[in-house]
């Protein structure tokens, strides 16, 4: 198979904002564009949109409270094989296992449990389409514009 260029949604929850620049230092050095980046305090109704799959699991009050507790740093990521890359460097949902199986990864690093795990990556090109969609919706100020001809969700 043929890798393919692709744009994937990251953020940088409200714990790891203050390490910012640590972060977005290896999303760069491991080959990422970084094509839109905005900080923005998350509603709860945001969080709930955003977390939709989530309804009704046991975790979801403590995870909108979590990300609703400061801003947050939403990015859109350019690569080859973009999406499935950034997962990688992220690592496992939980932090204390990231540091077991991935000790280089985003969440080992940065993160320090499976609630509070530092960042958050789409898990395919349909999440990653409805998750760009929620965070940069059509704006009628002038927009960089990613290059999206070149670049899919597939
Ligand atoms: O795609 P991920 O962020 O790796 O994982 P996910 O989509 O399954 O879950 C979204 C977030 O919800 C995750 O980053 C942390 C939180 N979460 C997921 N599973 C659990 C959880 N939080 C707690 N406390 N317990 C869980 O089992």
């Amino acid at each position: 198979w043929m890798e393919q260029l692709n744009l994937t949604f990251a953020m940088l929850k409200p714990d790891a904002v203050e390490k910012m620049g640590q972060i977005l230092k290896l999303i760069i050095e491991n080959g990422f564009k970084v094509t839109k980046l905005k900080m923005v305090q998350m509603t709860k109704e945001h969080a709930l949109e955003f977390y939709a799959e989530h309804k009704g699991k046991p975790f979801l009050p403590f995870l909108v409270e979590y990300m609703t507790s400061g801003p947050v740093i939403a990015m859109e990521l350019l690569a080859e094989n973009g999406v499935a890359k950034w997962r990688e460097l992220l690592g496992p949902t939980d932090s204390e296992q990231a540091r077991k199986d991935a000790p280089g990864s985003i969440r080992a690093r940065f993160g320090k449990d499976k609630s509070l795990n530092a960042a958050h990556g789409s898990d395919s090109c349909i999440s990653a389409e409805r998750e760009l969609n929620i965070f940069f919706p059509m704006s009628r100020i002038a927009q960089y514009e990613s290059p999206r001809s070149t670049a899919t969700f597939k």
